[in-house]
């Protein structure tokens, strides 16, 4: 028989997170560290057991039904058989609920997160719902409206599977994703005083889901993003049957398939305004900086399983006669990827544990003005370094990483989404540069990194610390340069941005290098920071005079 070659293999996920374990070390009191212990050592373990089960059974998608045999309409999903035990666990373990909970006060979002960023590879993309849950319960909650904070908001806070709700997320429409101006969705006041949208949502996630929150045009209102209302909807009776929408199709998507994503047409639904019937987008906006944190812990979770899984397997495949392990460039390659992921994990769970220290009430005003700069960069950084990764990934199997059944391309498949959704990389460029024009970020950006690299001055990384200021001085020269030419702004959003997002990740690993050498004896978080700071962090392409619009036009 010819030689069989094992597969890569997991181990528990939280045992086996030297990067989670070290940074919750250093973030959480040890009483707050031994009490979630626990959730994360299950899910750890769940991870391991859930990838095993994959690669022996393939994952399920949801299937539509629209009509059925007496030709009524009915729009029926069935749903992957993954989502069904996902919401069970979401629930129980309180996915969502533990960012709300006071129990563990500002780290409630650290622990969440930990449990989301175990979880999320297992989780067939359930994390999808529970992050527009998430912002749902937090828009609601400042939106203020009494009402419906009170039906829904302990819903989706809810241990208890069987009062659990998630919630959908209805921006979308053929006339944009990202630019919602031209939304065509109508509300209008039937004869008994009650709102009803009309219109088409082109792209509704998790049309499952127990409420959604949708943007609409009050009847009357004039054109323009300004004038949208933002609506909450219960989108069916309790018999299940749609109340006044109609599921066109599901989406046919590049990954991210056990996610029932459709397309809808809202005729009539009842719904609920949720604040004043304008400045829908202003209202809406906690959902989407809620959304692209989630999005971002999303995106360091599949870069952890791709690099776990490649540094297993350099373990185990021998070639040319020796491991790949043990092989200088393959080595190289695996270092890269743990840098990159190293840093991306550190600036992620600082947005994490800023976004659970402003709920609780303890982040100053530089400090706010920096977690709203952070969340686009963070989001738009890690959603493209998940992609790079999980390619370089299936590279490091070599052909097997190719082949479906080793569980690998759907890792490529479904990163795919993370730059794309909740705002894609050019459109969070340009959030970065809304943000900064708005006089907010930069401040707290500066300061706060002045102080982490002072921090990692004190151990042997003091060229990483150089090599960082230097990139931080060519990102604030060019923005001084730039800001009276909008233009230019624009042109160079994204290079910014990604300057921006390395820089700080670059401190924070730098930081966290440091404390992990003199606390933990251990180099390897250090290691990390040099490698990733000597990558590059900051790069401007010098633009030539018209080249841009010459090329993107290129018709010969
Ligand atoms: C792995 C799991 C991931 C979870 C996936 C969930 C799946 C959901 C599927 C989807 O639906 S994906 C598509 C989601 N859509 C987006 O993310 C929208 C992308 N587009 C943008 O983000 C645009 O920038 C935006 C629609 C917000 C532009 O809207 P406008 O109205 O043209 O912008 P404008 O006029 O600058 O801003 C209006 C107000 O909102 C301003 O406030 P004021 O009225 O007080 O001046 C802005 O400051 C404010 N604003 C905009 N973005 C904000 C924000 N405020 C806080 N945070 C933000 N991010």
């Amino acid at each position: 028989m010819s030689f069989v070659q094992s597969a890569a293999e997991l181990g528990n996920q939280y045992r086996d997170d030297r990067v989670l374990r070290s940074y919750l070390k250093r973030t959480l009191p040890p009483d707050t560290l031994a009490a979630i212990e626990p959730d994360l050592d299950a899910l750890g373990e769940h991870a391991a057991v859930a990838w095993r089960r994959s690669l022996q059974s393939p994952r399920g998608e949801p299937s539509l039904t629209n009509w059925d045999a007496t030709g009524e309409r009915i729009d029926r999903i069935d749903l992957a058989p993954q989502w069904v035990e996902a919401r069970e666990i979401a629930a129980r373990r309180g996915l969502v609920a533990a960012g709300h909970e006071a129990t563990h006060g500002e780290h409630a979002r650290v622990h969440q997160f930990a449990m989301v960023y175990l979880h999320h590879v297992a989780s067939a993309f359930f994390t999808c719902p529970l992050a527009m849950t998430d912002g749902a319960a937090v828009c609601l909650k400042a939106s203020g409206n009494a009402i419906l904070i009170e039906r829904a908001v302990p819903r989706y806070l809810s241990r208890d599977p069987a009062q659990f709700w998630i919630s959908g997320q209805w921006m979308t429409e053929t006339t944009g994703g990202s630019d919602v101006s031209g939304t065509q969705t109508q509300a209008r006041v039937d004869a008994n005083g009650r709102w009803r949208l009309y219109g088409r949502k082109w792209f509704t996630s998790a049309i499952n889901a127990d409420t959604a929150l949708a943007l609409a045009r009050p009847e009357g209102s004039p054109a323009g993003a300004d004038a949208l209302a933002l609506f909450y909807l219960e989108p069916r009776r309790a018999d299940g049957r749609w109340r006044n929408l109609r599921v066109q199709r599901l989406k046919p998507k590049l990954g991210t398939r056990e996610l029932p994503s459709a397309e809808t047409e809202l005729d009539g639904a009842p719904a609920e305004p949720v604040g004043e019937l304008k400045h829908g987008v202003r209202l809406i906006a906690p959902v989407l900086n809620v959304t692209r944190a989630w999005n971002a812990v999303c995106a360091i979770a599949t870069m952890r399983r791709g690099v776990a899984l490649a540094r297993d397997y350099a373990n185990r495949r021998v070639v040319f006669g020796r491991p790949l392990a043990e092989q200088a460039l393959h080595v190289e390659t695996l270092a890269d990827l743990q840098a990159e992921f190293e840093a991306a994990f550190h600036l992620t769970f600082y947005v994490v544990e800023l976004l659970g220290r402003a709920q609780a009430g303890r982040l100053d005003a530089a400090h706010h003005g920096l977690l709203r700069l952070l969340t686009p960069l963070v989001k738009l950084w890690t959603g493209k370094l998940a992609v790079a990764l999980s390619s370089e990934v299936l590279e490091c199997f070599g052909g097997a990483g190719y082949i479906e059944d080793t569980g690998l391309p759907q890792l490529l498949r479904d990163a795919q989404v993370l730059p794309i959704w909740e705002g894609t990389t050019n459109v969070l460029s340009l959030d970065v540069l809304r943000v900064l024009r708005a006089g907010g970020g930069l401040t707290g950006y500066l300061s706060a990194q002045r102080a982490l690299l002072a921090e990692a001055e004190t151990a042997d990384l003091g060229a990483a610390v150089r090599t960082v200021r230097d990139a931080t001085g060519t990102l604030t020269e060019w923005l001084q340069r730039a800001a009276s030419d909008p233009h230019a702004l624009e042109a160079g959003a994204r290079e910014l941005a990604i300057g921006l997002a390395r820089c700080f990740a670059a401190s924070l690993t730098l930081s966290h290098g440091a404390w992990s050498q003199r606390v933990e004896n251990d180099p390897r978080a250090s290691a990390a920071a040099r490698r990733f700071a000597a990558r590059g962090l900051a790069r401007f392409a010098v633009r030539h005079g018209d080249d841009a619009r010459m090329l993107a036009g290129d018709v010969s």
